[in-house]
């Protein structure tokens, strides 16, 4: 096996940035540990009889299926122990989880989609686990609240996601760029595959949900109708379009190639504020992204400055290329 594992990239990391502890390097070592165990499940599909519903719902008041399930036990199981955590939050969990009391404490916050996109699942489509981190702030002596969460995105101290597709890959930021890692399913280690993931400034490829296109409002109508004219309308150029419904693998394209992703505010999502997660959808895509050179905003602000509210608030997402997400900023603006 050549080449360099994530363990020796964490490593050297760690020698050459003070911010990088051993605690932290433990911590993503485990979450990377869980995302193979993740995909080991995702892979086995209908044999393993992990496939269709659980028959709960979550917190979003979304059905769960057997793998949302299992993939937050299994994040949970896997790091509860290893004395990196203050707590942990996840999509699929209404409350914090404390780290039990026989189990050392630390001073990092988790936050996970444990499987995001997982309505593909049954249709064996691209998924994925997303995770932010956040270093807590109050004194170790006192209990976690969802209060120590509410931390903005600039406050990350790494953040990145598993993509169960073709390939497994691991994509990740410590606050110095994105990297990418492949699992090589032989040896059972993640290996670096690319370094300093980089968006195009430009792109001719868009995703957002046409079938909301009457929710839209007005700059986002104007700004999808400029696209669907084409090179015969203002833009002078023809755009492409995708839509994975799985934001995992709608942001690896877009940092593979470029692109500008929108789940944007809707007269449907708007009493809710959106329809993306804040604290483990949009602010550690917005990390990624922005560490590879793009831009993220709610359409009208940097996403990664926002004050969180409460732990499971939503928000509107555009993200991707900086010229076309700027576009799309401006139009809000005028
Ligand atoms: P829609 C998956 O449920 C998710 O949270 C994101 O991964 C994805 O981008 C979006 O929702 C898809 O939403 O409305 O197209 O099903």
């Amino acid at each position: 096996m050549t080449g360099v594992t994530l363990s020796h990239y964490l490593v050297d990391k760690q020698r050459s940035s003070p911010l990088i502890t051993h605690e932290l390097r433990l911590l993503i070592e485990n979450i990377a540990t869980a995302c193979k165990a993740i995909g080991v499940n995702i892979g086995k599909g209908a044999i393993a009889g992990v496939l269709g519903h659980a028959g709960t719902d979550n917190v979003q008041g979304e059905a769960q299926k057997k793998l949302d399930v299992l993939s937050n036990d299994i994040l949970i199981r896997s790091k509860r122990a290893n004395g990196t955590l203050a707590a942990m939050a996840s999509e699929e969990m209404e409350e914090i989880y404390h780290i039990p009391a026989e189990y050392p404490r630390g001073d990092f916050l988790l936050l996970f989609d444990p499987l995001d996109g997982s309505s593909n699942i049954d249709v064996n489509i691209s998924v994925g686990t997303i995770f932010s981190v956040l270093r807590r702030k109050a004194p170790k002596v006192k209990k976690p609240t969802a209060e120590d969460f509410l931390q903005p995105g600039t406050q990350q101290v790494c953040a990145g996601y598993a993509v169960y597709g073709p390939s497994t890959l691991l994509v990740l930021t410590l606050g110095d760029g994105v990297d990418c890692f492949t699992l090589d399913r032989e040896y059972g280690e993640f290996m670096l595959t690319e370094e300093r993931m980089q968006v195009p400034e430009d792109t001719q490829e868009f995703a957002i949900n046409m079938s909301n296109q009457r929710f839209w409002e007005a700059p986002v109508q104007r700004y999808i109708e400029e696209l669907l004219m084409g090179s015969a309308g203002p833009r002078e150029k023809d755009f492409n379009m995708r839509w994975v419904a799985s934001m995992v693998a709608d942001v690896h394209r877009i940092l593979t190639r470029g692109g500008v992703f929108m789940y944007p505010l809707d007269s449907k999502t708007r009493a809710k504020g959106g329809k993306l997660r804040l604290m483990y959808e949009a602010n550690p895509m917005a990390f990624l992204v922005e560490q590879a050179g793009g831009v993220a905003t709610t359409g009208r602000e940097r996403i990664m400055g926002l004050q969180p509210t409460e732990l499971h608030q939503r928000v509107p997402v555009v993200l991707g290329s900086k010229n076309e997400v700027e576009r799309v900023t401006r139009y809000h603006l005028e």
